[in-house]
């Protein structure tokens, strides 16, 4: 039995599935997860000892790799001071005054610890400004575990949800309309009908929880359209697409700005930090000025504020995103260059935005939740595994999308697709 079965089997006595988050038990390929040990730079090591290429990054925080020494030293700096106060400290300042810096949606911002944290209480505060309970979302994006946001699709498309969790009254349900990404009728159909109840829409500006779909220009028009005349507050959920696809995100990219922006994993550069925060005048109904409670013992964490500055000081560095993406796209061709080559049904693709990357076992990149639904899953799990044996960690999932650092090198992307051409060539 190798370390990692012996401690997969040992972990399953004390946590549920034997893991902390369930994508980590490699429900969704099969096999075994990799218990990591250590992580250094673009790499990552399992408890027997094998060195991976990390395509994970811990599912997006490490921008800069793992164990960046910027990061590293700025962590162990400020733990020689204490490690949490439950009372206000000078770095939620910088790094609230930074937030508000390089992204001028927001006006101003509330630190919390998960990504989870912040749409929920994105969400609750949206309904205390607008006064209005319904919610719109869809379908393929997550925005983290929330109740109002574990729903499904109602069987007809313009009425409530139904809970895509146990656990989750179907009162809660109710509130939360799931519509079809990029779908611009759809939107406006629930707009027509309802627009005067919705208090907010959240919206992963480039989904990559469904694996990376990117959205039409028509779609992300409407989004900000339909929600400015209807008086809803629109959500960019930019916690995994933040200071990842781009300096001003997806927000930037898309030339958007949004009434609330949630952000998450590079922001907190590994350490539990994420938050919310947008437009002055929805920020003031937040307590203690306002009536729209929210709160946290380690909001604001020193220690992770200070990883998180050190991720963002780094990251604004000219030249960063240019050399990431450049270098994330370079892989996304040369898979899709790779994948092309065979048969129809063998073929794979893939596309890139930023530093953020999509693999789908399937002829053309996918524009819908349907589309991705569409791929070939099992091939999928072949190619995953067959690529971890060849020391690739991709995400052990057909419907995540992938993530390069800055540490990962011309030479590692090289391997990666060569890799990938002979784990092809063996499926085939
Ligand atoms: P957390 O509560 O996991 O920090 O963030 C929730 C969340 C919110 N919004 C978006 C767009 C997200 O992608 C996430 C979390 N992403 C998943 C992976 N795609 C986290 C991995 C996991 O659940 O273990």
């Amino acid at each position: 039995m190798s370390r990692n079965e012996a401690l997969f089997a040992a972990a399953q006595q004390h946590i549920p599935g034997g893991v902390n988050s369930p994508v980590r038990a490699f429900g969704s390929v099969g096999g075994t997860p990799r218990f990591f040990t250590r992580g250094e730079g673009a790499y990552v090591w399992d408890a027997d000892g094998k060195k991976y290429i990390d395509y994970v990054g811990s599912w997006g925080p490490l921008i800069l790799g793992h164990a960046h020494p910027a990061v590293i030293e700025a962590v162990t700096r400020t733990a020689q001071n204490g490690m949490s106060f439950g009372a206000p400290t000078e770095g939620e300042v910088e790094i609230a005054d930074l937030l508000c810096d390089m992204l001028p949606s927001l006006g101003q911002v509330r630190l919390v610890s998960s990504g989870t944290e912040a749409t929920m209480s994105a969400i609750r505060l949206a309904r205390g400004y607008t006064g209005r309970d319904k919610l719109i979302k869809f379908e393929g994006c997550y925005h983290g575990h929330a109740d109002s946001l574990l729903v499904k699709a109602g069987s007809g498309l313009l009425t409530f949800g139904n809970p895509s969790s146990a656990g989750v009254p179907a009162a809660v349900a109710a509130d939360t309309i799931v519509l079809p990404y990029n779908d611009v009728a759809a939107l406006e159909a629930v707009f027509a009908e309802q627009g005067s109840q919705i208090a907010a829409l959240i919206v992963e500006p480039i989904a990559g929880n469904m694996n990376l779909v990117q959205p039409s220009k028509e779609f992300v028009a409407a989004m900000r359209k339909l929600t400015q005349e209807h008086g809803a507050v629109l959500i960019y959920d930019e916690v995994m697409t933040g200071f990842r696809v781009g300096l001003q995100c997806a927000q930037g990219l898309h030339g958007i700005t949004p009434d609330l922006t949630c952000l998450g994993k590079v922001v907190g550069g590994g350490l539990p930090l994420a938050a919310f925060g947008g437009k002055r005048e929805i920020m003031s109904k937040l307590a203690p000025l306002g009536p729209v409670y929210q709160a946290g013992t380690l909001s604001g964490n020193p220690l992770a504020v200070a990883a998180g500055l050190a991720t963002l000081q780094a990251l604004r560095e000219p030249g960063f995103f240019a050399a990431l993406s450049a270098r994330t796209q370079a892989l996304a061709t040369g898979l899709t260059q790779i994948g092309q080559q065979w048969p129809t049904e063998l073929q794979i693709s893939a596309q890139s935005v930023g530093g953020m990357f999509g693999v789908y076992c399937s002829p053309t990149v996918p524009h819908s939740y349907q589309e991705v639904m569409n791929s070939n899953r099992s091939r999928f799990n072949a190619f995953f595994h067959a690529m971890l044996n060849e020391g690739v960690y991709l995400a052990p999932s057909a419907f995540e999308a992938g993530f390069v650092s800055a540490a990962h090198d011309d030479d590692d992307i090289q391997y990666t697709l060569f890799a990938a051409n002979r784990v092809l060539q063996q499926m085939a």
